[in-house]
């Protein structure tokens, strides 16, 4: 119980992996400051949390892609919200899969403002606080896709290596504060990801997960907590978690299911 009453800041709280996080958090007796557009699915989980756990939210609805209103939704923290001791970097999204020169521009924009982008601003927002505490800890969703470029992957894998860049700059900057600065990137999990890749199509994102047996958002939560649950002088600067059956972005061992 390490994190016990400590605030736990995650984004992209409503769903897939961000809601693993904040389950796993909860467990662990902290605070969760959970971060989405969709505020009703956040307090389907803050109810849940609670009658669970008997853990605390505060909610905050909020798109990280639009920078005054994250810069807003920080600094009018309640008090209590404030000292932020875990931020989990974790919204982002894919869309589609088509060859770079048959691209469409606002999926480009979409994927780098969220993914890049989001995950800057917030990161701003929260880590004066850290540094000037000398305490906290970051963990970035990266992905495998920040390591490895696969067919049609192009700008989604460009994002996810920006990911893996800023995580590292932040290391570097942050060396002399105590504050540490982890990475999590995950293979194939099984989320609402493809769904938001392919639009809606149920039949293509099943078929990613189709004769394997991917990792799930608990698995990747309990990466995540591992990190920020280490004593303070212990720095996982990156974890790459994968599949049993998946050896590289491309190379998925499919059979059927027993
Ligand atoms: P989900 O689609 O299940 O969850 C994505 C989360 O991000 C949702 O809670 C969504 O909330 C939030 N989000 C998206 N856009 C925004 C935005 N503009 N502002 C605020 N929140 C936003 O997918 P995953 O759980 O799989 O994805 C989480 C992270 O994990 C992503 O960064 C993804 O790139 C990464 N990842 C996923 C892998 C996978 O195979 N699933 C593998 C490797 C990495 P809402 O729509 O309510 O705003
Ligand atoms: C998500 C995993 O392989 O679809 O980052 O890029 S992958």
């Amino acid at each position: 119980m390490v994190l016990k009453d400590a605030v736990v800041c995650i984004t992209g709280a409503s769903s897939g992996i961000g809601y693993a996080c904040a389950e796993k958090f909860a467990e662990g007796g902290s605070k969760l400051l959970l971060v989405a557009r969709r505020k009703d699915r956040l307090e389907k989980l803050a109810a849940y949390l609670v009658n669970r756990y008997g853990a605390t939210s505060h909610l905050v609805g909020l798109d990280v892609r639009e920078q005054r209103a994250v810069e807003k939704a920080f600094a009018g923290l309640p008090e209590e919200w404030r000292a932020i001791e875990v931020l989990v970097n974790n919204a982002g999204l894919s869309r589609g899969l088509d060859k770079l020169h048959e691209g469409k521009i606002q999926d480009w924009e979409e994927m780098i403002d969220t993914n890049v982008k989001g995950l800057l601003y917030v990161s701003r927002a929260v880590i004066p606080g850290m540094v000037e505490r000398r305490r906290g800890t970051i963990v970035n969703i990266g992905s495998i896709a920040g390591h490895e470029v696969y067919p049609g992957g192009n700008v989604y894998c460009a994002s996810k290596h920006a990911v893996d860049a800023v995580t590292k700059g932040m290391r570097i900057d942050l060396v002399d504060t105590s504050v540490r600065v982890c990475s999590v990137d995950p293979g194939l999990v099984e989320t609402e990801f493809s769904m938001v890749r392919f639009r809606g199509n149920a039949e293509r994102a099943k078929q990613v997960y189709e004769n394997l047996t991917p990792l799930t958002p608990t698995d990747v939560a309990d990466a995540v907590y591992f990190c920020a649950s280490r004593p303070p002088h212990v720095q996982v600067a990156d974890m790459i978690l994968l599949a049993t059956a998946q050896a590289t972005s491309t190379l998925v061992h499919r059979a059927p299911q027993e």
